[in-house]
């Protein structure tokens, strides 16, 4: 729970300082960093999914520490996307079609929110739920807007 709280906070903190947070040294900058939180999240979302397709035991405080940076994660690299910055993977559909990339990405930060309301319940289930409606949103804004 205390990491849990920890991990609120910093997710709170990094929303109201959103502002100096979407500040980059250069275009190359912004792609390096939307990049390596996609890898982060990728990495801790695809550990839940071991466990969700059996490959890993079930450990209640291993899915729920995963959900919690998963769900951390997802709030970042938006900030990355700022005009001037395209490029990278991205398709120039995250450009020109705003309003649609960000619901993509509101999509994912509530999907990932009640993959990690799930694990920190420890039903099983329900993980397995919320973590195939997030891989949906992952998949979702991948085909429209990631290159192929
Ligand atoms: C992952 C990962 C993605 C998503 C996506 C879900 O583990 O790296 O990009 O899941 O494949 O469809």
């Amino acid at each position: 729970m205390k990491h849990f709280k920890i991990v609120l906070s910093a997710a709170a903190l990094i929303a109201i300082s959103g502002t100096a947070f979407a500040q980059f040294q250069s275009a190359e900058k912004a792609i390096e960093y939307r990049q390596s939180v996609m890898t982060v999240m990728g990495n801790h979302f695809g550990r839940i999914g071991a466990v969700t397709k059996g490959e890993t035991p079930y450990n209640k405080d291993e899915v729920a520490k995963n959900a919690a940076i998963v769900a951390m994660m997802s709030n970042l690299p938006w900030q990355a996307f700022g005009p001037g910055t395209e490029g990278g993977k991205s398709r120039p559909d995250v450009w020109s079609d705003s309003a649609k990339f960000k619901s993509a990405a509101d999509k994912l930060q509530v999907a990932t929110a009640n993959l990690n309301t799930a694990a920190q319940s420890g039903d099983l289930e329900s993980i397995k739920k919320a973590f195939g409606a997030t891989g949906q949103a992952c998949k979702g804004c991948h085909d429209d807007f990631k290159k192929k």
